[in-house]
C-alpha cells in the first residue's frame, strides 16, 4: 500500500509524537487525493485552519461515555463545531478514513453514517443532523476476544474504507465515521465512543435523497446489548447497536461487499 505509507511517513515526521493511546482521524482520502482530518491540536492556531473535519476538543484523542450517549457530544464528539470546509467527491467514490493509531486492545464495531446539512454543513445546527447508517462492521471471528474490523482497520494501517452510494442525490453532507472500542465495556459505563465527522461536496447524478435518518443523541442506549458487553467471555455473538443499515442504497450495499472494495492497493 505505498500510497498509504507515503503519507504515513510525511506525517510522522510532521506531527509531534501522539503520547496517548486511542486516537482520531487524521486524514481522509476521497477520489485518490489526501486531506487533512481535524486534529485537538489546531484549535491553538491563529488562525484555524480550515478542515472538512469537525473541530472536537478531543485533545487526549479520548472518548464519549455511554452517559454522555444521550448529550450532544455523541454528535461529532467532545464540544464538536462545525468543521469549516468540504472534502469534495463524486458519489460512488471510495473514501478512506486513516486513523492517527489505534491500539489492538480496542476492538469492536466501525461505523460510517450520513446526515444532510441542507444547504451549509459549516453552520448547520448539529443537533438537528438526521443521520443515515451507510456501513457498519463489528465481530468477526472467535471469542475472549475475538477478532473484529478493528483488528482489520490496524492491518490496513490504521485505515478505513466505506463507498459513497452511487445514486445519492448531490449536496452537502456530513459522514459520521465511529468507532466503539469494546475493551472496559463489561461495566455499563465502559463502552468508548469515537465519532469523527467530515463535512463532504458531493455531486453526480444520482437522486436518492436521504429521508428518516436519527439524530445521533438517539443512537445507542447503556444498556444496549452491543454497548455493554464483555469482550472477555465466551461469546457466540454479538448485537451491532444503533439504527439499522439504510435500505435506501440496496444495490450499493450489495456492491460494497464485493471482494474488489476489500483488494488491498499495491
Ligand atoms: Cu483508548
Amino acid at each position: 500500500m505505498a500510497p498509504f505509507s507515503a503519507y504515513l511517513l510525511a506525517l510522522g515526521s510532521a506531527l509531534p509524537a501522539l503520547v496517548s493511546a486511542h486516537g482520531h482521524v487524521q486524514g481522509i482520502i476521497a477520489d485518490g487525493k489526501w486531506y487533512t482530518g481535524w486534529n485537538a491540536e489546531m484549535k491553538y492556531q491563529n488562525p484555524i485552519p480550515l478542515t472538512a473535519g469537525w473541530q472536537a476538543d478531543n485533545l487526549d484523542n479520548g472518548f464519549i461515555s455511554p452517559d454522555s450517549f444521550a448529550k450532544p457530544d455523541i454528535v461529532c464528539h467532545k464540544s464538536a463545531k462545525n468543521g469549516n470546509s468540504y472534502i469534495p467527491a463524486k458519489a460512488g467514490s471510495k473514501i478512506t478514513f486513516l486513523w492517527n493509531t489505534w491500539p489492538v486492545s480496542h476492538k469492536g464495531p466501525v461505523f460510517d453514517y450520513i446526515a444532510s446539512c441542507g444547504s451549509d454543513c459549516t453552520t448547520v445546527d448539529k443537533s438537528t443532523l438526521r443521520f443515515t447508517k451507510l456501513d457498519e462492521g463489528a465481530w468477526l471471528s472467535g471469542n475472549d476476544p475475538g477478532t473484529w474490523v478493528t483488528d482489520n482497520l490496524i492491518k490496513g494501517n490504521m485505515s478505513w474504507s466505506m463507498t459513497i452510494p452511487s445514486t445519492l442525490a448531490p449536496g452537502k453532507y456530513v459522514i459520521r465515521h465511529e468507532i466503539i472500542a469494546l475493551h472496559a465495556a463489561s461495566s455499563s459505563n465502559g463502552a468508548q465512543a469515537y465519532p469523527q465527522c467530515i463535512n463532504f461536496d458531493i455531486s453526480g447524478d444520482g437522486t436518492t435523497a436521504l429521508s428518516g435518518g436519527t439524530v445521533a443523541t438517539s443512537f445507542y442506549k447503556a444498556s444496549d446489548p452491543g454497548i455493554t458487553f464483555n469482550l472477555y467471555s465466551k461469546f457466540t455473538g454479538y448485537t451491532i447497536p444503533g439504527p439499522s443499515l439504510s435500505k435506501l442504497f440496496r444495490r450499493n450495499s450489495e456492491e460494497r461487499r464485493h471482494p474488489r472494495d476489500f483488494v488491498t492497493e499495491e
